[in-house]
């Protein structure tokens, strides 16, 4: 079996790529990684999570999940950097160590397992999951337009042939219910982040409404702080905001769920980069794009951290 030091971070790759280098991954890092199958996709492939952990039971945790969307490449490829510069910089950087020392990171890679593979396969630019109902002719969910959080409101679809459809109830798909089933049983989330790209955005809820959530002004400077940190990586400017005002309405997304759901600290990044290539971002800036995020990431972790609740 090949290890994590030979895998390709500066690539991008295949579903059974991701998932091997997840087992070489978790047995090199055994002490502070495991895995954990959180459910079945439609298609029955594995629904899996890194937890990043250094002891404790039910540590106040942080969410990040990457390939909600199939076609955002970018996004898993700066998951998997992100893992490895976790175990890489524990110990050496004060604020990941610290934070790791009082909490737990949970990271879901492919989060939209079937999409993926069909990425790969047959069409590159698929957003959706892979369901499909009795007496419907198209194909998937949006699932980011799932989640029981202003479900089937603007900016959401209920045609089943739209790219946005919301599906038939919420938590329909069971890509969504995995994630719900297991960040409400943990109970102890207090902050999560949902990885997209692209358009260079770092957003918070809500995506179904212009009106403010209460701690609206603590997370305008919180994204500020990400954002400017962001920026100075590699001179990448992102815009931030609420979603409903920074990008569009939509409704039923994850972070607003999140919000919902009691966790304050909901943020939606949009990666690289603004259009040129859209979701065929050229695999020379992932390692870019993942060193520029990491440190938005850590700003916002940082925060949590030093904001107990
Ligand atoms: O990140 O939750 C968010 C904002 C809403 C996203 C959505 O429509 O689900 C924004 C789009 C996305 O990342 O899926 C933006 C991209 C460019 C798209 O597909 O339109
Ligand atoms: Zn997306």
């Amino acid at each position: 079996e090949r290890s994590t030091s030979s895998f390709s971070y500066s690539s991008y790759h295949t579903l059974e790529e991701i998932y091997s280098w997840i087992d070489n991954f978790v047995t090199e890092h055994s002490d502070i990684v495991s895995k954990i199958h959180i459910g079945n996709s439609f298609e029955n492939r594995s629904i899996l999570v890194l937890k990043f952990s250094t002891g404790g039971s039910q540590r106040p945790a942080i969410w990040i999940d990457t390939g909600i969307h199939s076609r955002e490449w970018i996004t898993h490829a700066t998951g998997i950097w992100t893992a490895k510069k976790i175990v890489s910089e524990y110990g050496k950087d004060s604020i990941l160590t610290d934070m790791l020392k009082a909490m737990d990171i949970f990271i879901e890679l492919v989060t939209n397992p079937d999409g993926f593979a069909f990425t790969h396969s047959m069409n590159r630019l698929w957003r959706k999951n892979k369901s499909s109902r009795p007496g419907v002719l198209c194909i998937g969910v949006d699932l980011n337009r799932n989640w029981n959080s202003g479900f089937g409101g603007n900016g959401s679809n209920s045609n089943p042939c739209s790219e946005t459809y919301h599906g038939p109830s919420p938590q329909s798909e069971p890509e969504v219910a995995a994630i719900v089933d297991f960040i409400t049983s943990h109970g102890n989330f207090k902050a999560l982040i949902s990885i997209h790209s692209y358009s260079q955005m770092l957003m918070y809820p809500y995506g179904h409404s212009v009106e403010p959530i209460s701690n609206q002004k603590e997370l305008y400077s919180l994204a500020k702080d990400a954002v400017k940190a962001l920026y100075k990586v590699h001179g990448i400017k992102y815009i931030f905001g609420s979603i409903s005002t920074t990008l569009y309405v939509a409704s039923g997304v994850t972070v607003d769920w999140a919000y919902d759901s009691g966790i304050k600290y909901a943020f939606t990044f949009e990666l690289r980069d603004t259009g040129r290539y859209g979701f065929l971002l050229p695999a020379t800036q992932i390692i870019p794009t993942a060193q520029e995020t990491w440190v938005a990431l850590r700003t916002i972790m940082e925060h949590t951290l030093n904001h107990p609740y």
